[in-house]
């Protein structure tokens, strides 16, 4: 399968993702909760929070955070294309630097599909990153892009771990 792999679990994936099951834990084979929402509200959101709730419920549409910046779109659909057929997939940009930023977003035809790919890997090792998978309420034309301040993920600036492949240290964690 390419680059991608999916043995090599030597990393947990980070606390702010939003689904916490790693593939060391066999409850993601069998236990919906997987299936649950996460506690993720995208602020930028126009509608209200029943409209949010609403649309994550019917989905058919994966955010996948924790992935290498140096992920590519053919490794995504290589890997999420074996819990069913793909629609769309938006990789996430550094919006100064048009470069990928460390998450995407896959959009299955179906809502079983996105399921599946829900159960069966949030926790997935991908370039030996633990990756992690939450429903997301659609792609609009600017979601692909970084929130924070530097051009990439919001997220990236508050990590105080060394992960060269997401940018090292975040910002924060440099300021003396
Ligand atoms: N469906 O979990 C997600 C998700 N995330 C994390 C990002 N997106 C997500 N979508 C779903 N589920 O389209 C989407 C966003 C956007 C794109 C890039 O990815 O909807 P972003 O990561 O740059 O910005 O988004 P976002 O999502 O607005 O940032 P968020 O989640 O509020 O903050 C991320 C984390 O940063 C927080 O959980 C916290 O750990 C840290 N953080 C943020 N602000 C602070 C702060 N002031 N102090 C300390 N830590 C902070």
């Amino acid at each position: 399968f390419g680059g991608v792999t999916t043995a090599k679990l030597n990393q947990e994936p980070p606390s702010w993702c939003p689904h916490g099951a790693t593939s060391n834990d066999l409850s993601i084979l069998c236990n919906d909760s997987s299936l649950e929402l996460s506690e993720y509200w995208d602020q930028k959101f126009s509608g209200d929070n029943d409209e949010q709730e609403r649309l994550l419920m019917e989905s058919s549409t994966l955010y996948v955070g924790n992935l290498s910046f140096y992920t590519t779109k053919e490794q995504i659909y290589e890997l999420f294309s074996r819990c069913g057929d793909i629609e769309n997939v938006y990789m996430g940009l550094d919006k100064i630097k048009k470069m990928g930023c460390g998450f995407c977003f896959v959009e299955y035809f179906n809502r079983a599909e996105a399921e599946n790919a829900m159960q069966f890997l949030n926790g997935t090792s991908l370039d030996d990153h633990i990756i992690c998978t939450d429903w997301d309420l659609g792609f609009r034309e600017g979601r692909q892009y970084g929130r924070g301040q530097s051009g990439g993920q919001l997220g990236d600036a508050f990590h105080d771990d060394f992960n060269v492949d997401r940018g090292g240290f975040g910002k924060q964690a440099q300021v003396p």
